[in-house]
């Protein structure tokens, strides 16, 4: 039977990073995902990192391209009610956040894993996890059509909310926290000029949108839309005349309709489990916990997650001691809670989730209040960036 110290379960990135950051700790790894790379890494998802994601990704060996090619942005911007505020992140918050597409780190992770000598196996089937609670965690996986066996000391759970991990822990054991809320966000990639040199944030009586980026002539944006939408009833024309409705001048007449690369629609969902580890399994990432979008803590919070536990794994491997180990649920779950809540506020501000006029007038007074109070702005610019490591 094959052997390894820690058998990373999924390659996006809380996998490869967790599994490149103890490579190069000298600790052996297994990295078994159940999609083919090139599945992998044609997934559009997140786009907005925090400092202290750039500063883990360097350490794991792909900070090169990120430096050339990220945009830093110091600031984002808030619209509503026909005005537009601008939250100075870098003057309210000390720090600055990076748009670099999380398809481009996919790549870089996987061909510095690669490179470095580390092992992923693509498409591994019905991956099934045993003796969590032994000394020897066992993992089993099809692959070619054959079952392979793999001993191991660890077992990280990196594969994602739908993923085999967190279902592999009895169900007495853990407590589930979630939110579904009532609306998706549709998100459309194309070849259209960003419309600004930051993000905007719009609150609008037709519904939330974002307009993101990509690169300087690539845009991603999103608007709300209902969870039970189908993309064939959002044909590009009316994403973008949609788009158009909800921004303010002069952000609606500078916006280029371009033909979509991608359009997809994700659901709105807060979930924490707690603790996040079970015996030897320890989850990280989004297998752990999802936050709704708005705030783009998704990949920020699954990189945190592996700092914590990279750390606490050398460690072990340094010393014998299980000290951090065990601290880790623990550790992780404060940042966890304090992102998933900021997640939710900035959901509940920026989004029409009913039909209330009242909710309507509070969200632009608490707008308003955010806007005309440096204090106010402080807090939403301090957890934007990304909450300080304690
Ligand atoms: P992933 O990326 O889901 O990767 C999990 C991997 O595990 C594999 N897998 C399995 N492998 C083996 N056996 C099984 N049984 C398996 N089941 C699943 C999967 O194939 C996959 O390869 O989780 P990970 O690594 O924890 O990464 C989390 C991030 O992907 C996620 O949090 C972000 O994309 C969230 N997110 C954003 N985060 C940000 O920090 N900033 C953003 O701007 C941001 N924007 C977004 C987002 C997510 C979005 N969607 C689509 C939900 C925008 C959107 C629209
Ligand atoms: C993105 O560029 O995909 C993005 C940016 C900011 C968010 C969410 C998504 O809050």
């Amino acid at each position: 039977m094959a052997r390894t110290q820690v058998a990373v379960i999924g390659a996006g990135p809380s996998g490869l990073l967790l599994a490149q950051l103890l490579l190069r700790n000298g600790i052996a790894t297994c990295v078994l995902e159940q999609r083919s790379r090139a599945h992998v890494e044609a997934r559009i998802r997140a786009g907005l990192l925090e400092q202290g994601t750039v500063a883990l990704l360097a350490e794991a060996g792909v900070g090169e391209r990120l430096q050339a090619e990220g945009l830093v942005h110091d600031g984002i911007e808030l619209a509503f009610a026909g005005r537009i505020h601008r939250i100075d992140l870098r003057d309210l918050a000390g720090e600055s956040v990076t748009v670099y597409g999380q398809t481009e780190i996919q790549k870089d992770l996987t061909d510095a894993h690669l490179a470095a000598g580390g092992r992923i196996v693509y498409e591994a089937e019905q991956v099934a996890l045993d003796e969590l609670t032994g000394r020897q965690p066992r993992v089993s996986y099809l692959q070619g059509g054959r079952r392979h066996e793999l001993n191991c000391d660890f077992v990280a759970g990196c594969d994602g909310f739908h993923g085999v991990s967190r279902r592999s822990i009895p169900a007495e054991q853990v407590e589930l926290y979630e939110r579904i809320y009532p609306v998706g966000w549709l998100g459309i990639l194309a070849d259209s000029p960003p419309l600004a040199d930051e993000l905007i944030y719009a609150n609008h009586t037709r519904g939330f949108a974002l307009c993101s980026m990509r690169s300087r002539t690539r845009s991603r944006h999103y608007i709300q839309c209902a969870v039970t939408d189908s993309i064939a009833a959002w044909p590009d024309a009316r994403v973008w005349d949609e788009l158009r409705a909800r921004l303010p001048e002069p952000y609606a007449a500078r916006l280029v309709s371009a033909p979509s690369i991608e359009k997809s629609i994700a659901p709105l969902r807060s979930f924490v489990t707690e603790p996040m580890r079970y015996g030897r399994l320890f989850l990280a990432g989004d297998a752990a916990h999802i936050v709704p979008p708005t705030g783009a803590k998704g990949l920020n919070l699954a990189a945190a997650d592996v700092r914590v536990l990279s750390q606490a794994l050398v460690e072990h491997y340094r010393s014998g001691s299980m000290l951090k180990l065990d601290q880790y649920s623990c550790v992780a779950l404060r940042r966890v809670w304090k992102a998933t809540r900021f997640s939710w506020w900035f959901t509940m501000l920026t989004h029409r989730l009913s039909d209330e006029a009242l909710a309507h007038k509070l969200q632009l007074a608490e707008l308003e209040y955010i806007a005309d109070s440096r204090a106010a702005a402080q807090v939403l610019a301090e957890n934007y960036v990304g909450l300080r490591f304690f």
